[in-house]
Formats: C-alpha cells, structure tokens, sequence
C-alpha cells in the first residue's frame, strides 16, 4: 500500500484545522511540510510553528522538504519540532552522508530530494544512508506546475539502484501528483505520493478525499 501525502502548503491558512481534520478522516499517511528560504528557491514557505499547531490536533507524522540552501543546520529544529522524516536536496549538501547520519541519529528518516535536472549518480555512494529519496517531478519552489515527464524514468532507475544492491528505500513523488500521473509514478516505483492543488485540493471536496486518498494508496 503506497502513503498519501498531503502538501500542507497547498492548504488555505484559514482553513487548515477543518482541512487537517478531514485528511486524518480520511486515513492519510503523512503531512508534507515544505520549508523555503527564498535562496535555494524562490520562494517562502512554511516553518516549525505550524508543525506544532498541526500536532495539537493531530497524530499523523509529518515529512519535512527542505528547500534550504543550508539544511544540515536545521535538522535539529525540524527533528524537535516533530518530522518523522526530513528530506535535504542533494544539491545542497558537501557532506551527504554525514547530514543522512545526523537525521538517523536523532530517531528521524533521513531523506535525499533530487531536483528534476539531477543525476542519480551520487546516490549509489549512500545507499546504507538513506530511508527515502524523493524525487522532484516539477522544479522544487512552486505549487501548480506541470510534470516533467523524464523524471518518470528517473522512479525506476532509483528503484533498480537500491533493489540491485539488496537495500530497501521509499521513493516519493513531488509534484502534480494526480489521478492520471499517479499510476505511473507507482508502477515506476514510487510509494510515497505527494499530492497538493492538481491530485488533491483543488480537484476534490473534503467529502471526497476518503475516496480519493484511497484510491492513490492502493494503485500497485
Ligand atoms: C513544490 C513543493 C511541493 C508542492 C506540491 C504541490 O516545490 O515541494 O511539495 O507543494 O508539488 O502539488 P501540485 O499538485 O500543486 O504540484
Ligand atoms: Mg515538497
């Protein structure tokens, strides 16, 4: 069964209580929280706060996407505020495996988000690192992008990567993850599925998300 993971920047401030009380109705897995610094992307986003209203009314853990220049200085932050996970760009980072080390180390799944542009190169030299690399399906930043389809091949070829070497990894999909992208994301070999305005939010009503959510976590 894939996890459904909804991007909690897609949601109106306004409205996230009755918005988060309809997602955990509704059996999600995971809340996406993406963190921008307006230096890595272009863009500003969300922040330990509202992880910590997001935990006063819920139990369900949450993945943190950091698009920070600088993440390995916030892992403790977002580790305290509650991640679950927390996912650093490959493009960001000197020292991988050390800052996968340091997210381990504090009892949080260490994640590598690789931007649509970027090889898989790298990744074959952390394989023992790493619980979850999310690959980036639009260029990181922005809500209500179009997918780019060469990224699809870059789902399999992560998953052969680690299956070869006899590891286990999640793969997550980020971006315009929808009722028509999200069984080929799944059959490429994703199990995380990110889904915010296009598969989600502005698709479906809160009524509907029961059905929905369960239609993208039994895809195979
Ligand atoms: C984008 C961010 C994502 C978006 C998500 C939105 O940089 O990392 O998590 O929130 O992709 O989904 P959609 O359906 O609007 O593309
Ligand atoms: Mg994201």
């Amino acid at each position: 069964m894939n996890k459904v993971s909804p991007s909690v920047m897609c949601i109106n401030t306004m409205e996230l209580k009755e918005k988060i009380t309809a997602l955990d109705k509704a059996n999600v897995d995971l809340y996406h929280i993406d963190v921008m610094d307006g230096h890595f992307v272009p863009n500003f986003c969300l922040n330990g706060y509202i992880m910590k209203d997001i935990a006063a009314i819920s139990k369900t853990p949450m993945d943190v996407h950091l698009m920070v220049t600088n993440p390995t200085e916030y892992i403790e932050y977002f580790a305290e505020c509650g991640a679950a996970y927390i996912t650093m760009h490959l493009e960001t980072l000197v020292h991988p495996i050390r800052a996968l080390k340091k997210i381990r180390g504090l009892g949080v799944k260490a994640g590598i988000a690789i931007n649509p542009s970027t090889g898989i190169d790298r990744l074959a030299y952390m394989l023992d690192d790493i619980d979850m690399v999310c690959i980036m399906t639009v260029e990181p930043g922005f809500a209500g992008q179009t997918l780019i389809p060469a990224t699809i091949d870059k789902i399999t070829a992560v998953r052969k990567m680690f299956t070869d070497a006899g590891k286990d990894v999640e793969i997550m999909v980020d971006g315009q993850v929808k009722e028509t992208t999200a069984p080929k994301l799944v059959a490429a070999g994703a199990n995380i599925l990110v889904v915010g305005t296009s598969g989600l939010f502005n698709a479906f009503s809160p009524e509907e998300y029961p059905k929905v959510i369960q239609f993208y976590q039994n895809l195979v």
